[in-house]
């Protein structure tokens, strides 16, 4: 295999364990080139990646166009700050608009960012348009929901590892199942402003609502005056096969965050949407961001919006999701406990006894295929929307090898 960059794996593994914060444990696969569905690492070895960074880069690795589409916004004008306008920012909100048939765009930088801000959002409506008594705004959350890393998210995240020993934190907030309905119903009170849900959970092991759930909370919230707010940061941008996993439920959001791929993963670039009502509740100075609405940021995702519907890759993502799962679900291995997902958002849950899906992480790796597990034993499968058929038959193969126990 011909080398590509100057050191070893060991070498930069070695240099991120001396001097890197340790807030995570990756594989030890050290990449420096991607193009589509494939990556390499330095020894010249190629992955599909299976995970598209968290579905940041369903338009495939360092898509042409988008890339373009950088280099020349690059060159001319990175950022203004708000404080001025500029010719990207109009014509992003216009495209974006269209695309989501939404009424308002509110831009930022990472999804926990755009999270934050919906939350800001629903609480100030709370208080002026819906008249809920000052400091009393509830927001209904679902258990097992991950909505980005600040202090205000984890505070109401239900995963220990998210929040342990970093309180006080922010109030105000009321969890219950995801999934259940009446137990949301029962939750709500006149000081409820909002309930905020993934519309499939993806940390938590690509949970799909019941049949029903997300209508009955679509119509709770509209008979009681409440936003719903869907965060479609990693479901959305075509992931589940639609542009938006709401879309499969026939429902519309009040207020839906996007980020990851809105730049097709060339830049932190999430958004807030909503219809004119919610976000006309902001003023002037009220809220804001250096980079938010950048002309980099938004030439980027516009063009990363563009390659997404005009390559198809949403399409795309619902047959080769549709084929991807059926093919999955025939495995026959008994440490395989469910495979379930919509569109390009899969998930193999294995049983207790498989000692974990991080081993199987490990030994795709050795053959060529790099996944991400989550919660110990769920195997997270997210390739980028542009997989084709034959890629998806040639990583078949290890996939059934490593979960009929082959390592
Ligand atoms: C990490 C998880 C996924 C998200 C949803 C908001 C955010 C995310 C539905 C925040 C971000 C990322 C964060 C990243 C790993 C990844 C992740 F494992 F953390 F939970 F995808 F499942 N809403 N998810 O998925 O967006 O601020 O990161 O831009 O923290 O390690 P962000």
């Amino acid at each position: 295999m011909d080398r590509i960059t100057p050191f070893q794996t060991p070498h930069y593994i070695a240099l991120e364990e001396a001097y890197g914060a340790s807030n995570y444990k990756p594989l030890d696969v050290v990449l420096t080139r991607g193009e589509g569905v494939y990556v390499w690492d330095v020894e010249g070895r190629r992955y599909l990646d299976c995970l598209s960074s968290y579905s940041a880069v369903n338009q495939g690795h360092c898509h042409p166009k988008i890339l373009a589409a950088l280099t020349a916004q690059a060159s001319r004008l990175s950022i203004t700050s708000r404080a001025f306008r500029n010719d990207q920012l109009g014509l992003f909100y216009e495209e974006l608009c269209a695309l989501t048939h939404s009424h308002k765009v509110l831009p930022m930088n990472s999804g926990a960012e755009a999270v934050e801000t919906a939350l800001k959002l629903a609480r100030k409506w709370g208080y002026e348009v819906k008249g809920v008594p000052a400091e009393q705004a509830q927001i209904i959350v679902a258990s097992e929901n991950f909505h980005g890393r600040t202090l205000a998210i984890v505070g109401f995240s239900s995963d220990p590892h998210s929040r342990q020993n970093f309180g006080p934190f922010a109030p105000g907030f009321v969890t219950v199942p995801f999934g259940d309905a009446a137990a949301l119903e029962a939750a709500i009170t006149p000081n409820t402003v909002a309930v905020l849900l993934e519309p499939i959970q993806g940390e938590a092991g690509v949970i799909l609502p019941p049949p029903g759930y997300l209508q009955s909370v679509r119509a709770l919230c509209t008979a009681q005056n409440i936003i719903l707010a869907l965060d479609e940061i990693q479901t959305g941008m075509g992931r589940t096969g639609k542009l938006l996993a709401e879309e499969h439920e026939g429902i519309e959001a009040d207020l839906t965050v996007v980020g990851k791929a809105l730049s097709g993963g060339f830049y932190p670039v999430s958004a807030v949407l909503s219809n004119r009502e919610v976000m006309d509740v902001l003023k002037p100075g009220e809220h804001g961001s250096t980079f938010g609405g950048n002309p980099l940021a938004c030439a980027v995702a516009r063009a990363a919006i563009r390659v997404l519907v005009e390559e198809d890759m949403i399409g795309n993502a619902d047959r080769m999701g549709a084929y991807l799962l059926s093919q999955l679900q025939a495995i026959k291995s008994d440490i395989i406990k469910d495979v379930r997902g919509r569109g390009l958002m899969i998930a193999v849950e294995l049983h207790p006894h498989a000692g974990g899906a991080r081993r199987l992480c490990e030994a795709l790796m050795a053959r060529g295929i790099l996944c991400k597990e989550t919660h110990g034993n769920i195997l997270r499968i997210m390739p980028p929307l542009i997989i084709t058929r034959e890629q998806i038959d040639e990583a078949l193969p290890e996939f059934r090898a490593v979960l009929m126990g082959a390592h």
